[in-house]
């Protein structure tokens, strides 16, 4: 079992071979490597992506939140003012890849074959391999991370903007229940706004308990199926591209 996510897989890029009676000093070590080798890595992928003035954004959400629904529908709004690449996170399978491709856009599939998440170098190497299919680099891509509240929380992977998401039929009580998606993200989106006639959720008291986790959180809330709220998170995207592009002219 993965000690930092207990994800049952043993083919990170990792060794989880050491265990002496110690057991439990050698996991916080074994921990501590893992993640500063992902740190490491993340932060490299940063200044690449900055390097080609690139806005890379980390999805997370639980599983079926809506995080592909959301691209498509991003990518057909966006498609013609922005180059867009996508680096789609799944246990297995192309699907969301091949969804997003359908869109427009250029996608790479990562498949982790087990874990719960994406860490920093699947995605260096599946941007390289991203860059290739575009022939140059996109002004977004997007990370759509493994569907899970939990263990993305813990990977940066040199994304500018983390964006988790709840949808309104998972509950109300999500950013108490799963603090350290919330804490940890930039922007954070209500998604399936048209069921909310149909479940308990409360989206002032969801905001506020959001919120009162991390106050910078910028929040949308939007369906996919009527359109409510796009036009706004398509307008934040806009302004932090043209921010990030206006940030690279001024230090040349
Ligand atoms: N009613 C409603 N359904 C939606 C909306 N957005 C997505 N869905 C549905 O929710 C289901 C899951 O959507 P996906 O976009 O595949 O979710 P996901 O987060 O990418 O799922 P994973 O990649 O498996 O984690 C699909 O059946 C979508 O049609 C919405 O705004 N309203
Ligand atoms: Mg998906």
């Amino acid at each position: 079992m993965c000690d930092v996510c207990g994800c049952g897989n043993h083919d990170h890029s990792h060794d989880h071979t050491v265990v002496t009676d110690d057991t439990t000093r050698r996991n916080v070590e074994i921990k501590q490597s893992l993640l500063s080798r992902n740190e490491q890595v993340a932060a490299s992928n940063r200044e690449h992506f900055d390097r080609h003035n690139i806005l890379a954004i980390n999805l997370i959400s639980s599983p079926g939140s809506g995080k592909t629904t959301l691209l498509e529908k991003t990518i057909e709004a966006l498609k013609d003012e922005f180059k867009i690449g996508v680096l789609e996170g799944d246990i297995e399978t192309e699907r969301d890849a091949e969804r997003v491709r359908a869109k427009g856009a250029a996608a790479v599939q990562l498949t982790t074959g087990g874990a719960c998440h994406l860490e920093a170098p699947l995605v260096h190497k599946g941007f390289h391999a991203l860059e290739k299919q575009m022939e140059g680099y996109p002004d977004i891509l997007f990370i759509e991370n493994v569907g899970n509240l939990v263990c993305p929380s813990s990977f940066y992977l040199g994304e500018h903007l983390r964006v988790v998401l709840v949808s309104v039929p998972e509950g109300p009580d999500k950013p108490a229940k799963y603090p350290k998606a919330f804490k940890t993200s930039d922007v954070f989106i209500i998604t399936k706004a048209d069921l909310l006639p149909f479940f308990d959720f409360d989206v002032e008291k969801v905001k506020e308990e959001a919120l009162s986790l991390n106050p910078n959180l910028k929040v949308f809330v939007v369906s996919a199926k009527t359109g409510e709220g796009l036009q706004e998170w398509f307008q934040f995207l806009r302004e932090k591209v043209y921010e990030k592009k206006g940030a690279a002219k001024e230090t040349k």
